[in-house]
């Protein structure tokens, strides 16, 4: 259905989302080498072994990229700090370059009257802090404690609201589990040892920033609802599953200081010692939660070792990434955080789908990305009719970018952007929710 600010409760916030990895252009402005250079410049690791060098060249283009942000009607941008352009060696000098681009960045969203809500982590870690074991290494927590400190010591008085790290399960198991992202890894132990890590340095990260006097600090979860693919015990069994070890970890880990059983059953002999004891540290009270949303995943039993499951392909309609389109799980999983925490306001912090775009004529028309947001809002509606506290909906993303292991191929982006000329072209979706915000 299509929807006008009217149909959201008084204050609710639209805004769209990027990264810093896959915009901005990391050969720019001196910032470090990250291990996503390196996974990238690995054969067989990235489609074309495509990178973020030049990306959108938003480092350059920001002015440009933000008139069109507010262009669009947009509340508020979620953006993420690099690590490695603020700090080149993971730790020690900042680079001065890099922290004038993120003051720039701020001041420019709010002299346009824009809300900035920072991420300060969204994949990219620098390159020599992988070479001392990245998320595997419990000193993890204290580096990106001194870079948390570091970044909002320039930019925290002004930012509406913070979260840490993106994704955790991203970070954690899609790296070093299934190896699809960097570092790449294909390893259990590895894999308890950065979700908890994670988890640890999220802790860390929002202690530095109440030390520094900022409020309205949140955690962003991405979660996919898992479907039994069949209605056996066993299929239910292996949802229930991949349930634990991708949306109940980190989530029950923040808010309840306890990991789901079904989770410790793999994960639990190759956690690092004494880790219950980090809990005090992990459940730092947060003023909000993140649901990044965007598919379900259907779930069968498969032999071998734990997890013990495999995905099998569903029968609804496919985003260009090939992910089923079930705004259903949106609403569940709204429903389950404002369970989990009745208090706490909910934002949607990513939720879009990828389409073949193809400019024509100078126009792009892409009427199956208004169509994915619309479901998706009226999940959103839903939910908030039925009780839940949420304030926000973030569109992934405002421009077409790169898109990880999957290079350039897969377009987001309310704006197509020609990776030749750069050029920004606002795509029909663009134009209609500005329609509508307006
Ligand atoms: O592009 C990513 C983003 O970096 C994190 N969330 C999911 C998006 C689409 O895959």
């Amino acid at each position: 259905m299509t929807w006008t600010r009217k149909d959201f409760p008084e204050g609710f916030l639209f805004g769209a989302a990027t990264s810093a990895y896959q915009i901005e252009g990391h050969a720019f402005g001196k910032a470090g080498p990250t291990h996503w250079d390196s996974f990238a410049a690995t054969p067989g690791n990235v489609v074309r072994a495509e990178d973020g060098a030049r990306a959108c060249d938003h480092y350059h283009r920001w002015q440009e990229d933000l008139d069109l942000l507010q262009g669009l009607g947009a509340d508020v941008y979620r953006f993420s700090t690099s690590w490695a352009r603020v700090l080149p060696e993971g730790t020690g000098t900042p680079n001065a370059e890099g922290l004038d681009f993120y003051d720039r960045l701020v001041d420019g969203l709010l002299e346009r009257g824009l809300k900035p809500a920072a991420t300060l982590y969204h994949w990219e870690l620098p390159q020599p802090l992988a070479d001392r074991g990245g998320w595997r290494n419990r000193d993890i927590a204290d580096w990106f404690a001194d870079f948390t400190a570091v970044i909002m010591e320039r930019i925290g008085d002004r930012v509406w609201s913070a979260a840490p790290i993106n994704e955790p399960w991203c970070v954690g198991w899609l790296s070093h589990f299934l190896g699809h992202h960097a570092p790449g890894l294909r390893d259990i132990r590895a894999t308890a040892r950065a979700m908890h890590h994670v988890l640890l340095s999220h802790g860390r990260s929002i202690e530095v920033m109440r030390g520094l006097g900022m409020g309205n600090l949140g955690g962003v979860f991405n979660m996919e609802w898992a479907n039994p693919a069949d209605g056996s015990q066993e299929a239910a069994g292996a949802a229930a599953t991949y349930d634990a070890y991708y949306n109940r970890f980190f989530l029950e880990g923040v808010l309840t200081g306890a990991y789901p059983e079904e989770a410790l059953e793999g994960l639990g002999p190759h956690m690092p010692d004494n880790w219950q004891d980090d809990f005090a540290t992990i459940c730092q009270p947060l003023d909000w939660i993140g649901v990044n949303y965007y598919t379900r995943k259907n779930i069968a039993p498969a032999p071998g070792p734990w997890p013990a499951l495999q995905e099998i392909d569903g029968p609804l309609p496919k985003t260009q990434m090939g992910w089923e389109i079930f705004p259903e799980g949106l609403y569940q999983f709204i429903t389950r955080v404002s369970t989990l925490a009745p208090d706490l306001p909910i934002y949607v912090t990513e939720n879009g789908m990828a389409n073949p775009d193809v400019l024509t004529g100078g126009a792009v028309n892409d009427p199956e990305r208004l169509a994915y947001i619309d479901a998706h809002l009226d999940a959103c509606r839903r939910a908030i009719a039925d009780g839940a506290d949420l304030r926000g909906y973030f569109i992934w993303s405002l421009m077409d970018n790169y898109e990880w292991a999957l290079g350039y191929e897969k377009r987001f982006g309310l704006i197509h952007v020609d990776f030749e000329t750069l050029q920004r072209t606002p795509k029909a979706s663009y134009h209609a929710i500005a329609e509508r915000l307006r």
